[in-house]
């Protein structure tokens, strides 16, 4: 166990002598205007090249083998020096030689003054302001994935009136469904997991920050590609890039590919820094056996990342050559196989949906306990459910392909494990009805969000059994079922469980209150307005009415006009969380100090927001984080334990692990 004695390199800064501080003009220093500057020159440099560099191929004698397409060269070149010009612009390369060198960076002055504002528009190395950035880039990406699902919604408001093109609609419900999978990915793991597995688990700083830095940076200019994507032409394959279409079709696919990849890399670099953060960073006494639920789901949802993520990356680099390189990877005419293409990208596209959840289920077993007073019932149950979960998830990808000609025989092994993964998840939720049972409930707005996640998930998790049912899910594959499904677990666990950590943590994080009124009125909308919007929707694919089409039986309006008005509804709730958001955190800023919610977690020990490097000293770790209400439990660390202890304390845990 490695220890940060140092605060002052917390921050993460080279360090370095201070002599002889430049000062540049505010302009000129790194930031998000310099990236975008960056940004533009990298794309027109990249597509100038790619234009070069297509014409000189045209003339040579190799004929066009592929559907390859040489003007995708200029697109995809473009946007890979625009990613490159982005970094730059941020002053990522800055000193890399140095720090590849091992020498310390020179001091800057732009160091100094890393209290304002403007530390949220850079490249900043504090684990706290990364987590703060990430907040506010995930709720930018929920609202305009969103948009698109109201878009969605108003289409289906008639089966035949139409608002879009069947074109435009595809793309649409592509821009949805993917930029939901893809920047969701890190919604809880982004803003709470950087933020708070450092103070969870008693260290300074986390093991990379400039890898941390690195892998929210990507975001902004993935989301941006993505969206790009619509002004190409858009991509008709919704959020699964099915080989051939996404080959044949236009040039949003290359946006789609491309950013996709791009956020693949970053939950690479984001979930490796936290494993290495929580094995190398933990305080003394903080065992394996005390680490926090929410860590716990964090390392799992780490290794998911790091383990299936480079699948993605992959898969979209072998689509981008495909499309521009003249490869046959995925063309079945060619050599190739587009069913290659499924195996790859469910290979990683399931882990990624229990990257979804796992964190969703960290966050309300961390709120449980809290607000019922008891210890977590079976701590141990649900870590094991956590690793059961995560070593499972691999084994489970063909029950996507269940339709797709897989040899049948293989059918029932997919059907067995996919149904093996209940158990686990199993173990959470008996690990939730113990911690319950008998608890006196403080019904806070975290905890009402924790109830509604594991009633949501509860829906979701038991319609998921019917589609691991290979007849079922013959049937009811590709219908609005299999959405209402995903939608249950991903909306009504995932973002439930994000809306909750945001009321249990933003008072820590930024020292402020959330209203607590407008939170109830948050939670019960949205809470109803999500089961009215979602619920019909197994109806309405029982009865036949596919996925990505924009028209539909008439018998099904009345159902489905039910469902767009409870969406719209649903939406409007989202509104006053944003409202309540910039409502306590610009306008009314009323203080919370303390310890609001009497948390024995080790992030509640310290003042709020926490001071630079968290903790003065190295806090050591004396017990568990739930004992609540347990007599004679001793507190959760001495935050100043007096010289000598440490050491102490590690031979305590040396002796205690041999
Ligand atoms: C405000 C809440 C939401 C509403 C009203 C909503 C609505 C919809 C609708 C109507 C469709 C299907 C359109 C069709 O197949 O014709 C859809 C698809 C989809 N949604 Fe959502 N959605 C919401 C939130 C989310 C969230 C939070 C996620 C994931 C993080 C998500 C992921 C997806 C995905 C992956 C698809 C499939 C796209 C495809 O077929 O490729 N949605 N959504
Ligand atoms: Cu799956």
């Amino acid at each position: 166990m490695a220890i940060e004695t140092r605060p002052e390199k917390a921050r993460g800064t080279g360090g370095g002598g201070r002599g002889g501080v430049r000062q540049r003009p505010w302009w000129m220093r790194p930031a998000l205007h310099t990236a975008i500057v960056g940004a533009v020159l990298g794309y027109v440099i990249g597509h100038w090249l790619g234009n070069v560099l297509a014409s000189s191929n045209a003339t040579t004698e190799y004929p066009s083998i592929a559907l390859s397409d040489s003007s995708d060269v200029p697109i995809v070149l473009g946007y890979l020096f625009g990613v490159v010009g982005w970094l730059a612009g941020l002053g990522v390369f800055n000193n890399l030689l140095r720090l590849i060198a091992g020498r310390p960076a020179p001091a800057e002055a732009e160091e100094e003054e890393s209290s304002g504002l403007a530390r949220y528009f850079r490249f900043t190395l504090d684990h706290k302001v990364v987590g703060i950035q990430y907040l506010v880039g995930m709720i930018v990406y929920f609202l305009t994935a969103g948009l698109f699902a109201m878009g969605i919604r108003a289409e289906l408001l008639s089966p035949s009136y139409h608002l879009f093109s069947s074109s435009a609609y595809v793309e649409i419900v592509g821009e949805h469904g993917t930029m939901m999978m893809m920047l969701m990915t890190s919604v809880i793991l982004g803003p709470f997991g950087n933020y708070f597995v450092p103070l969870m688990i008693g260290s300074k700083r986390v093991a990379f920050p400039r890898l941390e830095a690195l892998s929210f940076w990507i975001t902004p200019v993935a989301y941006l590609i993505l969206l790009s994507g619509l002004m190409l032409g858009g991509f008709p394959f919704g959020w699964t890039g099915y080989a051939p279409l996404s080959i044949q079709s236009t040039y949003g696919a290359d946006s789609y590919a491309i950013a996709f990849g791009l956020m693949g890399i970053s939950v690479i670099m984001a979930g490796f820094n936290i494993i290495v953060t929580v094995i190398c960073y933990r305080a003394p006494g903080m065992r394996w056996s005390r680490l926090p639920m929410f860590v716990w789901s964090m390392v799992a949802t780490s290794f998911l990342m790091v383990l299936a993520a480079p699948v993605l990356v992959v898969g979209m680099y072998m689509m981008i050559s495909d499309r521009t390189a003249q490869t046959a990877f995925f063309i079945d005419t060619l050599g190739g196989s587009s069913y290659l293409y499924q195996n790859v990208f469910w290979f990683f596209g399931h882990p990624e949906v229990y990257i979804l959840a796992l964190p969703g289920f960290g966050i309300v077993s961390e709120i449980l306990p809290v607000f019922c007073r008891k210890p977590l019932f079976g701590y141990r149950v649900a870590t094991a459910g956590m690793i059961g979960v995560t070593l499972l998830s691999f084994f489970v990808w063909q029950h996507h392909l269940f339709d797709s000609g897989i040899n049948p025989d293989m059918r029932p092994v997919f059907m067995l494990t996919t149904e093996l993964i209940s158990i686990p998840t199993g173990f959470i939720y008996l690990v939730a009805m113990g911690t319950l049972w008998k608890a006196k409930i403080r019904l806070k707005v975290p905890m009402l969000f924790a109830l509604g996640m594991y009633f949501n998930f509860l829906i979701g998790g038991i319609s998921g059994v019917f589609l691991s049912d290979v007849p079922a899910d013959t049937t009811e594959h590709g219908s609005f079922f299999v959405m209402a499904h995903f939608h249950y677990t991903i909306m009504g666990g995932l973002i439930f469980a994000f809306m909750g950590g945001c009321y249990y943590w933003l008072p820590k994080m930024m020292g402020i209150k959330l209203d607590e009124k407008l939170g109830k009125i948050h939670f019960w909308t949205m809470f109803i307005f999500f089961n009215s919007t979602f619920l019909p929707l197994f109806a309405v694919g029982m009865a036949g009415q596919p996925r990505r089409v924009f028209e539909y039986a008439r018998s099904l309006e009345t159902l489905n006009d039910w469902v767009s008005i409870s969406a719209f509804c649903l939406g409007g709730s989202i509104l006053i969380f944003v409202i309540n958001f910039v409502w306590s955190t610009v306008i009314a800023r009323v203080r919370e100090e303390g310890n609001p919610w009497r948390s024995r977690g080790l992030e509640w020990q310290v003042s709020s927001p926490p001071p630079p490097g968290n903790f003065a000293q190295v806090p050591v770790v004396l017990s568990g984080p739930y004992e609540y209400g347990t007599p004679g439990a001793p507190p959760v660390a001495d935050l100043s334990p007096p010289t000598g202890v440490v050491s102490a304390a590690y031979a305590d845990t040396a002796r205690a692990e041999a």
